[in-house]
């Protein structure tokens, strides 16, 4: 029998079997893991294969098929360590609010240089827009953040868990998919997600830095059935996304805005640094590309160095 990951939690695995019934499992010892250098070898939209035990009849998790995509970043908690924060997606909702928290341009970049790498489509979802006064500074700033994006090809919606607007938008963008939900504590993960399903009731308001410190709060991931079909997985608590697996000299073909230019620089090897006749830096010079994107590339590449020298 097959059935699909839906939450883990250390050893326990939440699977939901092909017969329709969703079973806490564990995972036989003989498993050979894909990943060896990663926190969750299993994790969340893994398909696997649950079989009776002779010994006991107990189900165990007896084999994970091959991926077909996933999302993943440098483990918060290990250093030099990968963390999957999901498997199997067909596309990823990255949840951006400007204010009440500020998601900063360089977590956006990150999170769509990732997911541009396996090909995952993302849609930008800018919530909490009814605190959002459109002739603000910020209610500006969004405006051209959301035009830039779009102008790269991808999509944007805007939303508000409390007032309603765009959760239609949402529900259709979301239906018969099977998406991630990325974005800082506070954005309104869990609030969008009752929008779309009241019936999921998920408490929001996650408990402040303050209060948890000291004390043991991991959050996992989750993946919640649609009642319109299709199914979100939400991955709580993303402070920080750290990019793993990349060469440098691939990230900018990962980079939209840049690739009109990367094929007309003097060095075919060219980073973008500050090699000599870099038509990526004259494009960011004469504002083609957006300073912030650049210093965001840049920004990368260091991390890049620095995981390196681990
Ligand atoms: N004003 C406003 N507040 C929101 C919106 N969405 C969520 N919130 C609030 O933001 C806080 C964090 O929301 P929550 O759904 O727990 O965020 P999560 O950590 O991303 O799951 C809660 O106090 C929510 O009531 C929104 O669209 N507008
Ligand atoms: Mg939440
Ligand atoms: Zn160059």
């Amino acid at each position: 029998m097959k059935g699909v990951v839906q939450r883990s939690t250390g050893s326990w695995y939440r699977v939901l079997c092909d017969d329709g019934l969703p079973r806490d499992l564990r995972v036989a010892g003989k498993v050979r893991l894909h990943e060896l250098n990663t926190t969750n070898p299993i994790a969340v939209g893994d398909e696997v294969t649950v079989s009776t035990r002779e010994n006991g009849g107990e189900k165990m998790i007896e084999d994970i098929s091959p991926r077909r995509n996933y999302i993943i970043r440098q483990s918060p908690k290990k250093r030099g360590a990968r963390h999957i924060l999901a498997a199997n997606l067909d596309q990823v909702l990255l949840l951006v609010t400007l204010a009440h928290p500020r998601t900063s341009t360089g977590f956006i970049d990150r999170c769509l240089l990732t997911s541009a790498a396996y090909h995952i489509p993302v849609v930008l979802v800018f919530n909490k827009q009814d605190l959002l006064d459109p002739d603000s500074k910020i209610g500006k700033q969004q405006q051209e953040l959301m035009a830039y994006y779009q102008s790269m090809g991808y999509d944007v919606l805007e939303t508000s868990a409390v007032d309603s607007t765009g959760i239609q938008a949402l529900e259709d963008v979301a239906k018969d998919t099977r998406s991630l939900l990325i974005g800082h504590s506070g954005v309104g993960k869990s609030s969008l997600l009752n929008a779309l399903d009241p019936s999921l009731d998920l408490r929001t308001k996650e408990i402040s830095k303050k209060y948890s410190k000291g004390v043991h709060t991991t959050t996992f991931a989750e993946m919640f059935p649609l009642p319109f079909g299709g199914d979100i997985i939400d991955a709580p608590g993303i402070k920080e996304f750290g990019v793993v697996d990349f060469e440098k000299g691939e990230v900018s073909t990962y980079i939209v805005d840049f690739l009109p230019y990367v094929d007309h620089c003097k060095f075919a090897n060219c980073l973008h640094v500050n090699e000599p006749n870099c038509a990526v830096y004259e494009a960011v010079r004469s504002g083609d590309i957006a300073e912030w994107r650049y210093i965001n590339y840049l920004r990368i590449l260091e991390d890049i160095d620095e995981a390196k020298a681990w």
